[in-house]
C-alpha cells in the first residue's frame, strides 16, 4: 500500500471539560485507548514522525482528549490512560468519564480504534473490562503491543503466543507487537489507517 506522507500536524482541538465539543467530523479519526504509561503518546509521535503529544515516564500524563489533525484530512486521537492505581479516586472517575464520553458519543466517527496493551506482563484486569466494553459497543479494536524492544525475542515469543490465546475470546481485528522506540510495528498501524481512508 501506498504511504501516507505526514505534511502537516496540527492540534486541532483539546477536550478536556465535559461540555467541550468535538471538532467536526472530517474523514474520521482512528483513537489510541490504553492503561496509563503504555505508551499511547509516544506511539503517536512515532507514527506522525514529530514530537507532538507529551510523553512522560510517570503513568497520568495524557489527561484530556487531544485531536491531531493529519494533512487537514483525518484525526489521530490521543485518549487519557485508564488503570493508574495510584492517581486518586476523583482522578481515576474523571478519567473513566472522559473515556465514556469519547465512546458513547464519537465512536461513530471512529475508523479503527487502536488498543494499547503492554507486551511485557499479562493481561491486566483493566485490559478486559475495557476490551469486554468495547464488545458491547460492537467495536473490534486493533490490539498493539507495545514495549518490544524490552523484550528478548524468545520473551516475545512467547508474550506472543500468550496474547493470540488470551485475546481469542474477543473480537479483534489485528494484533501488532510494536516499539516506538526501535520504530517497530509501525507500518502495520499505518497499513489499517491507509486502508480504511481508502474505503471512501
Ligand atoms: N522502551 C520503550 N519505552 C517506551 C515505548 N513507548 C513508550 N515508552 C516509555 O513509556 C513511558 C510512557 O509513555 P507515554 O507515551 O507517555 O505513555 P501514555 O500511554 O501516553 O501515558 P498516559 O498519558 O499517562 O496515559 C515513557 O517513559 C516512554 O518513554 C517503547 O516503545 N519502548
Ligand atoms: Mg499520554
Amino acid at each position: 500500500m501506498k504511504p501516507i506522507e505526514v505534511r502537516s500536524v496540527e492540534l486541532a482541538k483539546v477536550i478536556a471539560k465535559p461540555n467541550d465539543k468535538f471538532p467536526e467530523p472530517l474523514r474520521g479519526e482512528f483513537a489510541f485507548v490504553g492503561r496509563s504509561n503504555v505508551g499511547k503518546s509516544s506511539l503517536l509521535n512515532a507514527i506522525i514522525g514529530k514530537r507532538v503529544a507529551f510523553v512522560s515516564k510517570n503513568p497520568g500524563k495524557t489527561r484530556t482528549i487531544n485531536y491531531y489533525l493529519i494533512n487537514s484530512k483525518f484525526y489521530l486521537v490521543d485518549l487519557p490512560g485508564y488503570g493508574y492505581a495510584r492517581a486518586s479516586k476523583k482522578d481515576r472517575e474523571e478519567w473513566r468519564k472522559v473515556i465514556e464520553r469519547y465512546f458513547s458519543e464519537r465512536s461513530w466517527n471512529m475508523k479503527a480504534l487502536f488498543a494499547l496493551i503492554d507486551s511485557r506482563h499479562e493481561l491486566m484486569d483493566s485490559d478486559a473490562q475495557l476490551l469486554e466494553w468495547l464488545e458491547v459497543l460492537g467495536i473490534s479494536p486493533v490490539v498493539v503491543l507495545t514495549k518490544i524492544d524490552k523484550l528478548s525475542s524468545s520473551e516475545l515469543n512467547k508474550q506472543l503466543k500468550y496474547f493470540e490465546q488470551v485475546l481469542s475470546g474477543y473480537k479483534i481485528r489485528q494484533i501488532i507487537p510494536c516499539s516506538s522506540v526501535k520504530k517497530e510495528g509501525l507500518d502495520k498501524i499505518w497499513n489499517v489507517i491507509i486502508e480504511e481512508l481508502s474505503k471512501e
